[in-house]
């Protein structure tokens, strides 16, 4: 399976260690196309390598039309987060929304209201890999009946 995990790089870094976390857990269950967002500098890293916005864009959306499923985590809100949800959601991939209750900000009723996604509440990566499986499984069986 491969995964597009989704989490904020403008919108802030302070989760980076979560999304490296469960980047981790995911990776036992699929092939997770977009491994950079935990890491710490992905930013000067791409710049170092001379990726412009566009190129990101485009390489970007490549993965979200490869991926079987998006995995997003949340809780810092991010533009970029959001309108990756928006086109998986138009594309009919299923998402996986994750969010850590009591945040600074609560949680978009884009989101929220939103019946095309699942959004689960957690407090700790390791808490949250029964619903990772399980929702990477579930796609598995249902893309395998296809
Ligand atoms: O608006 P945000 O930057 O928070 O959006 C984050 C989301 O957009 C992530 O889930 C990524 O898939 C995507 N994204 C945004 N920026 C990047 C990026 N580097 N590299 C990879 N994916 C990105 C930007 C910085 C660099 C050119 C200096």
């Amino acid at each position: 399976m491969d995964i597009f995990f989704s989490g904020s790089i403008r919108g802030g870094r302070s989760d980076v260690d979560v999304y490296a976390t469960l980047i981790d857990i995911l990776e036992r269950h699929g092939t997770v196309l977009t491994e950079h967002i935990g890491t710490e500098g992905v930013e000067a890293d791409e710049a170092a390598a001379g990726l412009t916005d566009t190129d990101i864009y485009e390489q970007d959306l490549a993965w979200l039309q490869q991926a079987d499923v998006v995995v997003a985590e949340v809780t810092t809100p991010s533009l970029g987060v959001g309108y990756e949800i928006g086109r998986a959601v138009a594309r009919e991939t299923p998402v996986l929304c994750l969010y850590r209750p009591g945040a600074e900000h609560e949680l978009s009723a884009m989101i929220r209201g939103n019946d095309a996604v699942e959004v689960t509440e957690y407090r700790t990566p390791s808490a949250v890999e029964p619903v990772l499986e399980a929702f990477v499984r579930r796609h598995r069986e249902a893309r395998d009946r296809r």
